[in-house]
């Protein structure tokens, strides 16, 4: 059933309101959930042991899995197991800084030095450089994964300090002049997680569960750092070597030491379709400071791709815009994107990484999912755009 509607008021579950690029509202398609099993089908033939995808839209839940979350058990992919969620971490340290920029503990517009004297190599970089990719700080994960299987086996069972990281960063040379050009490098968000802890006195754990994790009653959502496993039922992450053909890598266990605030919390389909909802629909940060993520500037020449603080945008070939983020883990991808009102949510997952081509045929899930049958893939799978920012992306399968 497709109605057309106007504000969120008396909505019913099926008949999600979005907005189009020109900011007009329109209707939401119904989700195509042949065309959804189809694209998770292709993302097993692509190499992911399983993948699954959860549609949510307040009223009605979507679910839809395939192949397997254990390949030595044989067990099913599960909705309701929890994975390394990579990135989207990122959305979560944004929302603990934008309430601090809230609350008057933090100015966007500061100087980081004025917080963390002394860390960064240059006084120019502010607040906004860190969450928008524009600090020109160096990634310093481009170095460890050089080489996929032997890098992730050397950091696994380490422990970083967030300087520790931060260091190993500056001692490259900046890649750009702070607040000029858009380069996507986790140092910047271990940042804010020092800066996080030096303003609250407060670890980032304890952070994220006084100010998203219990709020929103996030059951399945932890950061856990460094412990390495994954509590309760979870989802067994396989890591593609860079030799063709070589078997994969189980990556479930890992202390995510080097990625932390940027991109080590554990969460499930339905946590991250709540968390992206909650934050779309302004029920963790104020109207102003909501607006202030949804700045965006474009993350590729792509035209339909962007990143605002912490927040990418997607534009969908229906003329749908979506938020949220994409994660990376060694074993995991995830999307994580909602509408613009928050009204219907989708998460998407594989348990597989270092594919690129599982990553991207993981993307087109967001079509099936928000463009229903109106979805127009605009190229084949083989020619389609590359996943965004991928460390080694030029390498992957
Ligand atoms: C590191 C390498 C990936 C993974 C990475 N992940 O930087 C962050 C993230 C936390 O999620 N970023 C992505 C490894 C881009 C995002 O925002 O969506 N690749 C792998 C290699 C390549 O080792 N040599 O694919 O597992």
């Amino acid at each position: 059933m497709v109605v057309t509607v106007g504000p969120a008021t008396g909505v019913s579950a099926a008949e999600t309101a979005a907005t189009t690029r020109s900011g007009s509202a329109t209707t939401l398609p119904e989700p195509d959930l042949a065309g959804l099993r189809e694209v998770l089908t292709r993302t097993l033939a692509a190499g992911a042991p399983g993948a699954m995808t959860r549609i949510d839209d307040g009223r009605t839940v979507h679910r839809q899995t395939a192949g397997v979350r254990d390949t030595t058990s044989g067990a099913g992919m599960d909705t309701n197991a929890r994975f390394r969620i990579g990135s989207v971490t990122k959305t979560f340290s944004t929302v603990v800084l934008m309430q601090l920029v809230g609350s008057g503990a933090v100015d966007l517009d500061a100087p980081v030095d004025r917080y963390l004297p002394g860390v960064l190599p240059d006084a120019r970089i502010t607040v906004r450089h860190l969450l928008t990719h524009k600090s020109g700080l160096w990634d310093y994960s481009n170095d460890m994964f050089a080489r996929t299987v032997p890098g992730f086996e050397a950091v696994r069972n380490k422990v970083f300090g967030l300087r520790e990281l931060i260091d190993l960063s500056t001692a490259h040379p900046a890649t750009a002049v702070p607040g000029t050009t858009y380069q996507y490098s986790n140092t910047n968000f271990v940042v804010v997680g020092a800066l996080i802890e030096k303003v609250t006195g407060r670890s980032v754990r304890q952070e994220y569960e006084r100010r998203i994790i219990r709020p929103l009653h996030l059951r399945d959502t932890m950061y856990v750092h460094p412990e390495t496993t994954i509590p309760g039922k979870s989802i067994h992450g396989y890591l593609t070597p860079d030799e063709a053909g070589a078997p994969l890598v189980d990556s479930t266990e890992q202390t995510v030491s080097w990625a932390q605030s940027a991109g080590a919390m554990i969460s499930s389909p339905a946590d991250l379709d709540r968390f992206v909802s909650a934050l779309l629909g302004g029920r963790l940060l104020r109207a102003d400071l909501l607006d202030r993520m949804l700045e965006m500037t474009p993350s590729d020449s792509s035209g339909v791709r962007f990143y605002g603080l912490g927040l990418r945008r997607r534009d969908l070939s229906c003329g749908i815009s979506v938020y949220g983020h994409t994660g990376t883990m060694q074993g995991y991808y995830t999307y994580a994107f909602t509408t613009r009102d928050g009204r219907r949510s989708v998460t998407s997952m594989a348990n597989a990484s270092n594919n690129g081509t599982v990553n991207t045929v993981l993307g087109d899930t967001l079509e099936s999912a928000f463009c229903g049958t109106a979805s127009k893939p605009r190229v084949s799978t083989a020619a389609a755009l590359p996943p965004e920012d991928e460390v080694g992306a030029a390498r992957a399968g």
